[in-house]
């Protein structure tokens, strides 16, 4: 297929499409996802966020996935929202150690009102620091969301996280469409929209293109699409599931660039389980952008001296905070 840099960014994707791209020669696929990624984006730079799990564990959703729902017996232990001074005091570090972004994380159903003025107050602190800005708290109300957005959060994050078809062998406690909603809540809020999947969830090819294909006909798309691969965690549900093969996870991390080639994609979880020849796969196909720091919310993650090694093999430079110069 010859690459349309003109009709590049759409929203008429369709699964034929997208499974046809899945399917093409490997390095047919990664020339493409890579020269698509150099029209819009520094191919050599990537953005660096900081996660912190503002409020950890007993979450009553029933994600397959996920160590800190209450369903399961994992090694994560309930806690309360942490206090807003702790919150600002480890972006300040985050900061100083190069990542631009600050993403806090709660493990909620959605959050309270009481939580929220909280939660704003971090984001107002955090903003003042110079960090851009992202939470993930579950579902939002418009209003919830134009409350976030006055504090002055940049981005919020709220996975699709698989294909319509496969989503019900995963979670059971919210609807898809209820994902939907909250994603158009918080565009209407005027919100960046960071939305993405996890894969490696015993899913097929098709529901990873499905995924996709949801992703890509969301218009606008999402400024940022995560793709995780399956952290598996003892306790979980999918504790045992099979490897996915990282060909495959290569192919979706391109195919997703392809089909949104003017938003970051982000090499997400799962970097402590990946070889350096892994991730600079990663980064071939696409990847803009990762999470730094040596914890994601609960599992691990390289720490800084192991990803200033790989920055240094790869010739790769942490990307400069949005509207800031090089
Ligand atoms: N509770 C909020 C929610 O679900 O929207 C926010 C946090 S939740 C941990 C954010 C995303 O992290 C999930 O949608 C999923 O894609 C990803 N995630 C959670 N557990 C994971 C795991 N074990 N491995 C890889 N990704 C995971
Ligand atoms: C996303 O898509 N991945 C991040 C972030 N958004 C919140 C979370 C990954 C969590 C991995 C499992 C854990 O550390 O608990
Ligand atoms: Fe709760 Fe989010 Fe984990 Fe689902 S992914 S169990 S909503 S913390």
């Amino acid at each position: 297929m010859p690459l349309d840099t003109e009709t590049a960014v759409r929203h008429d994707w369709t699964m034929g499409e997208a499974e046809a791209l899945y399917h093409r020669p490997f390095n047919d696929l990664l020339f493409d996802a890579q020269t698509l990624h150099r029209r819009y984006f520094d191919a050599n730079q990537v953005q660096l966020s900081r996660l912190i799990s503002i409020k950890s564990g007993g979450c009553p959703e029933d994600c397959a996935y996920c160590p800190q729902s209450a369903g399961y017996d994992t090694d994560v232990t309930a806690e309360k929202l942490m206090e807003v001074d702790k919150v600002v005091a480890a972006a300040r570090q985050a900061r100083d150690d190069g990542a631009t972004r600050y993403c806090m994380g709660a493990a909620w159903r959605n959050p309270k009102d009481s939580d929220l003025e909280n939660v704003c107050a971090m984001v107002e602190e955090v903003r003042a620091l110079g960090l851009e800005t992202c939470a993930t708290l579950g579902m939002l109300s418009e209003p919830q969301a134009m409350k976030l957005k006055l504090a002055g959060l940049d981005y919020y994050n709220h996975n699709l996280d698989t294909s319509e078809e496969f989503y019900g062998d995963i979670i059971t406690t919210r609807t898809y469409q209820d994902r939907l909603d909250t994603l158009e809540n918080v565009r209407r809020a005027g919100i960046n929209v960071c939305c993405g999947g996890i894969v490696g969830l015993g899913e097929s090819r098709q529901d990873r293109a499905g995924l996709l294909v949801k992703l890509a006909n969301l218009n606008p798309h999402p400024e940022s699409v995560p793709i995780n691969m399956l952290v598996r965690v003892e306790g979980t549900p999918l504790e045992t599931v099979p490897d996915l093969d990282g060909i495959e996870f290569v192919r979706t991390l391109a195919t997703a660039k392809i089909m949104m080639p003017a938003s970051v994609i982000r090499l997400s979880a799962g970097r402590q389980e990946m070889t350096d020849e892994m991730q600079a796969l990663c980064f071939l196909a696409g990847a803009g952008s990762i999470f730094v720091g040596d914890k994601l919310l609960t599992t691990a993650n390289p720490d800084g001296d192991t990803d200033n090694k790989l920055f240094d093999r790869l010739g790769l430079r942490p990307a400069p905070a949005e509207g800031k110069p090089a």
